[in-house]
């Protein structure tokens, strides 16, 4: 899972990739060179099953961000090729979170709402040009042979045109799966999930205003202060703890991010464990089992008998995995199972 971190320059992409990734970069630079790191994803659960397991290896999942390169909109040829290095680096991740100023800092009064209508702007004309290509050739195609060779195309191509062209992200259309797997390939920047996030000053909390328009932009909306988090990243877990706590903050902005990034991707968690290793991994809500078992390794999707399942709380009530057993909560699933957040998974196969 990949989640690219947008927004235009000294906006704070960096201080926040530096908070959920533990990378240490300088920040107030104005850099515009893409960085890519893993962030672990913490989950209690997984600790615990490590505890009852005792494997050689725990294994929580990961997310994998990448701060794209900052932009600054109308700054001529050299804004120009910004904004296109920006979109570059977009194109390739599964969810953008563009951070959003609201703070002074020094660089000027904030705009939360003008930064996120001029980011979503360069994302629709970027897809828009994409589209007109498309239609171009598939003009080219209708004129030479009678008419497209899938025909199902110009028109869903018109329909996203005319979106895009009224201002609007391709995400506000709605899809049958055979359109789905047309436009699969085309990574279009305005139908990725996208988690506004807004960096405002410490005790600032941002206006109603502000949050209605994040609202509006993004499937969630996440309320941080990244500098005060990143100072706070370097103290030891108790004392930041504390220094939260005085600040009214529940919880830290990192884990704030990844909830949004699961919740933008509608991703959630099962579990395998083992003597060797306990692990997390991530699949997609709705997954049926052989999908699941494809996220461990594709020849335990392809040769996909049973899944051995128990529910993590019932295998934590129980005690052992042998006690959930006799108490009847260790169900043998089939290729039908939609996997649970939660479900402790052994696949039975045969390749
Ligand atoms: N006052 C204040 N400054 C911040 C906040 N977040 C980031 N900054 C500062 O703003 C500057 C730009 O941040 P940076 O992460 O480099 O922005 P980027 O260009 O988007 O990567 C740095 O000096 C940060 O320390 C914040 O929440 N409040
Ligand atoms: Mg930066």
């Amino acid at each position: 899972m990949q989640v690219g971190i947008i927004g235009l320059k000294f906006s704070g992409k960096t201080t926040l990739f530096n908070i959920v990734t533990g990378a240490g970069l300088p920040t107030g630079q104005g850099g515009v060179e893409p960085h890519l790191a893993v962030g672990t994803v913490p989950d209690p659960r997984v600790d615990r099953l490590s505890e009852m397991y005792r494997p050689k290896r725990t294994t929580h999942a990961r997310i994998e961000w990448v701060d794209c390169p900052g932009f600054q909109p109308g700054a001529g040829a050299d804004g120009a090729r910004e904004a296109t290095r920006f979109l570059e680096h977009a194109r390739k991740v599964d969810a953008l979170a563009q951070v959003v100023r609201c703070f002074d800092g020094g660089y000027g009064a904030p705009d939360p709402a003008g930064e996120l209508a001029t980011v979503s702007l360069e994302l629709i004309l970027a897809d828009l040009a994409v589209v007109e290509k498309r239609l171009e050739k598939l003009a080219k195609e209708t004129r030479l042979k009678g008419k497209a060779e899938t025909p199902l195309e110009p028109p869903l191509f018109e329909r996203l045109k005319a979106q895009l062209e009224t201002e609007q992200p391709l995400r506000g259309l709605t899809f049958n799966p055979d359109e789905r797997k047309l436009l699969s390939g085309y990574a279009f920047l305005t139908l990725k999930p996208l988690i506004a996030v807004l960096n405002h000053a410490e005790g600032e909390p941002p206006a109603d205003d502000v949050l209605a328009a994040a609202g509006e932009a993004g499937a969630e909306t996440v309320v941080l202060s990244a500098a005060v988090e990143e100072e706070l990243a370097q103290l030891d877990p108790a004392e930041s703890a504390e220094f939260l706590a005085d600040l009214g903050i529940d919880e830290p902005a990192s884990h704030l991010m990844i909830r949004a990034a699961y919740a933008a991707l509608d991703q959630h968690s099962f579990f395998t464990v083992g003597e060797d290793e306990c692990r997390a991994w991530t699949v997609r809500r709705g997954a049926l089992a052989p999908a699941a078992a494809g996220v461990i390794h594709s020849d335990l999707e392809r040769g996909f008998i049973r899944a051995e399942v128990c529910a993590y709380d019932d295998l934590m009530a129980a005690g052992s995995h042998a006690a959930a057993k006799a108490a009847g909560k260790v169900r043998l699933e089939g290729k039908q199972y939609e996997v649970q957040d939660g479900d402790v998974i052994e696949i039975r196969f045969n390749v």
